[in-house]
């Protein structure tokens, strides 16, 4: 009897191998949108899904099942933003790597959270520029050693969540690869929610993260990310010392903002009294 994988039906027909490497983070990302797509029984053809450039930026071009745009390095935002505001209705998803959005694409990034515009944003985090090949990126741990690094990285990285918090982002959370399970509830949220929504997932590259910085293959990788994790909730508890190496990870906002496409319509929507 052929087993059948329960998201395979997400996959687009004849797409099945990855083009990921062994152990990489990436799998578990895909399978944790499709599983949050699959409990929320949305229809494929009801999202377009957007990517830029990058290992990430394969997660779901040309595997998903659905239009899939795989865009310009740094730029999947800025597709993203011209097809919502063209079609509101649709569900727009970028996945994509921590480079593209927040290097090369840092202001489309926080111009959307800003502008409240209804998307749904997941980062895969792996540190570094995975597919070119281990260079230093915004989110590089410092001191970290990487190909443009190569005696220790002086540049502070960005905590990507404070910063979509900070630019008006209406949800914010942040897992790794090791919280599969509450990685889905939250994109199930954030799907489901009317505005800019950023989840950003702790991913492993072992092959030049792991590799090259000595942090391992994935399974040490991963079991790292479980034992630093730390939950938002006892984050107050702690002092600043005992946070030191740790990965706060948990939803850091969910609250309600006036959504761009919705306050066009009712711009629409007056003008066209004023004009009677
Ligand atoms: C305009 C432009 N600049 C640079 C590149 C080269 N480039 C391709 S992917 C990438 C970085 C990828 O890193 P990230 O977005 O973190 O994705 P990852 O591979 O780590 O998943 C770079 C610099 C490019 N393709 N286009
Ligand atoms: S280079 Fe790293 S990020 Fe890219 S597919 Fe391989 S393990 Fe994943
Ligand atoms: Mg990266």
């Amino acid at each position: 009897m052929k087993v059948v994988h329960p998201l395979e039906k997400y996959i687009r027909p004849g797409f099945l191998s990855t083009t990921s490497c062994a152990g990489c983070g990436n799998g578990i990302i895909a399978q944790s949108v499709l599983r949050a797509i699959d409990e929320l029984k949305i229809k494929m053809d009801d999202f377009v899904f957007v990517s830029g450039i990058g290992c990430a930026a394969w997660i779901p071009s040309p595997f998903f099942n659905a239009d899939v745009l795989h865009t310009t390095h740094g730029r999947p935002i800025a597709f993203a933003t011209g097809v919502k505001l063209g079609n509101p209705k649709l569900k727009v998803m970028i996945i994509s790597g921590d480079g593209d959005l927040v290097a090369i694409g840092g202001n489309h990034f926080i111009h959307a959270a800003r502008r409240n515009l209804d998307l749904t944003v997941v980062c895969a985090n792996n540190g570094i520029y995975g597919m070119t090949g281990g260079q230093v990126a915004p989110t590089t741990p410092l001191g970290l050693e990487t190909t443009t690094t190569p005696y220790g990285n002086l540049e502070r990285p960005f905590d990507l969540c404070r910063l979509a918090q900070a630019a008006g982002a209406v949800y914010v959370a942040r897992w790794t690869t090791y919280h599969a399970r509450k990685l889905t509830q939250s994109v199930k949220k954030a799907i489901q929610k009317k505005g800019f929504s950023f989840i950003e997932v702790i991913s492993q590259c072992p092959v030049h993260f792991g590799r090259r910085t000595g942090a391992g293959d994935a399974v040490t990788m991963m079991k790292g990310y479980r034992q630093r994790s730390i939950d938002i909730g006892k984050v107050m508890k702690r002092g600043e010392q005992e946070l030191k190496g740790k990965i706060v990870v948990g939803e850091f906002v969910d609250r309600k903002d006036p959504e761009l496409c919705e306050e066009i319509a009712k711009m629409n929507q007056r003008l066209r009294w004023k004009r009677r």
